[in-house]
């Protein structure tokens, strides 16, 4: 399993990042604690980071996740779907071309945020949301092509990214939260969790998941069942309707 992933550390604009209710407060200050919290588990868990230079004009940078698809050697650079946070990838192009990565982009009118790309067991799960387009998972379906994986789009109605609803354990499972689960079927077989927040896992390795401290009961039945699981706080990226995938983008051993 891959051990490195490419982060983005949290500008000072942080606190006037999207999001889609009332505005809350956010600590500036504490998000950067937590940022690094996040960061040093990566490399507690055996991680190496490539921090991608930060975009202090853009509030949302922090969620690296989102500008990029990662498949093999192709770095697929998306088009974000908030007009704001389009600035962002030009950084991460340039840093995935310094590692070695070929580079394609999303293109107008395709919209993608990475949020909405799960990608497990040789099929490409992609959310058609508020972000992300048909044309966009059009030409991510094209420019995944030649690697073979299946391109499903999932609807995504009752959150900002598939992601934010859905993701697998190293086991295969598919976890979701509720409001989702009218999907289910698509996915087959998809387990629901007792918290929003236990949707998300950053797999750290096949017996070692990384997840947010506010999904306390659903990560004591992911210890139950056998998995370590790392806790972070991250509720200031929270507020931002931010979660802990989106906070890193693995790459899958680097090109080259
Ligand atoms: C946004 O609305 O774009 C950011 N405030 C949060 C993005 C979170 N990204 C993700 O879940 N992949």
């Amino acid at each position: 399993m891959a051990r490195h992933a490419l982060i983005r550390r949290p500008g000072p604009r942080l606190a006037e990042g999207l999001v889609r209710g009332t505005r809350p407060v956010i600590d500036v200050g504490l998000a950067l604690k937590q940022w690094q919290g996040y960061v040093e588990t990566l490399h507690a868990a055996g991680w190496s980071t490539t921090e991608v230079p930060p975009a202090d004009d853009c509030p949302d940078a922090v969620f690296v996740e989102d500008t990029v698809v990662v498949y093999g050697d192709l770095a697929v650079i998306t088009r974000p779907g908030a007009p704001s946070r389009r600035a962002e990838t030009a950084g991460v192009e340039e840093t995935l071309r310094d590692l070695g990565y070929r580079i394609a982009h999303i293109h107008e009118p395709g919209t993608l945020d990475g949020g909405d790309v799960l990608k497990y067991g040789g099929t490409v799960w992609v959310g058609r949301s508020e972000r992300t387009n048909s044309a966009g998972i059009e030409q991510l379906g094209r420019l995944l092509g030649p690697f073979g994986p299946t391109v499903v789009a999932v609807p995504v109605h009752a959150d900002l990214h598939l992601k934010s609803a859905v993701t697998a354990l190293p086991d295969g499972t598919v976890i979701g939260c509720p409001p989702l689960l009218d999907s289910a079927a698509i996915f087959g077989v998809m387990e629901a969790v007792p918290e929003p927040a236990g949707a998300h896992v950053v797999l750290l390795d096949d017996g070692q998941l990384l997840m947010s401290a506010s999904a306390p009961v659903t990560a004591e039945a992911f210890r139950r069942r056998g998995y370590t699981v790392a806790k972070v706080d991250i509720s200031e990226f929270e507020k931002l309707d931010g979660c802990v995938t989106c906070l890193s983008v693995r790459l899958r051993g680097l090109p080259g």
